[in-house]
């Protein structure tokens, strides 16, 4: 698995056709995994630096979307990371989505947009 790492700038990436792990870090990135199982890492830097709305360009039935230990709310003052309840996919046109995150207990939300099939529950990985 290639590791695909972009910046804090706003970056271009494109994976190999075998399976590859996306971090594109802050800014606002356009992913394309190019074939493969690829998986697309979502991690909250520091303080309240989200990606600003990535963009996957291929989105396939085979691939992830991965959300790290950063990126939580807090509810009753506990951290509380985000799960399948916190995630709303809005179709924006056939085969366009966005997939906004609500951060538990916050007015805050990390936004994806994706290109390609409708993710699924089964599409996203959680920190737990
Ligand atoms: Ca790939």
């Amino acid at each position: 698995m290639a590791i695909i790492n972009g910046t804090r700038h706003n970056d271009t990436l494109v994976g190999t056709s075998g399976d590859d792990f996306f971090q594109g870090f802050q800014g606002k990135d356009s992913l394309t995994g190019n074939g493969g199982s690829d998986t697309f890492f979502i991690e909250k830097y520091h303080h309240s630096q989200l990606p600003k709305q990535d963009t996957i360009e291929d989105f396939g039935a085979d691939d992830f979307i991965q959300f790290g230990a950063g990126v939580y709310g807090v509810v009753d003052g506990q951290l509380v990371h985000v799960s399948w309840a916190d995630v709303t996919i809005e179709t924006l046109d056939p085969g366009e989505y966005r997939v906004h995150v609500a951060l538990p207990g916050t007015n805050e939300e990390t936004v994806i947009d994706v290109v390609g099939v409708q993710p699924v529950e089964a599409s996203f990985i959680f920190f737990t």
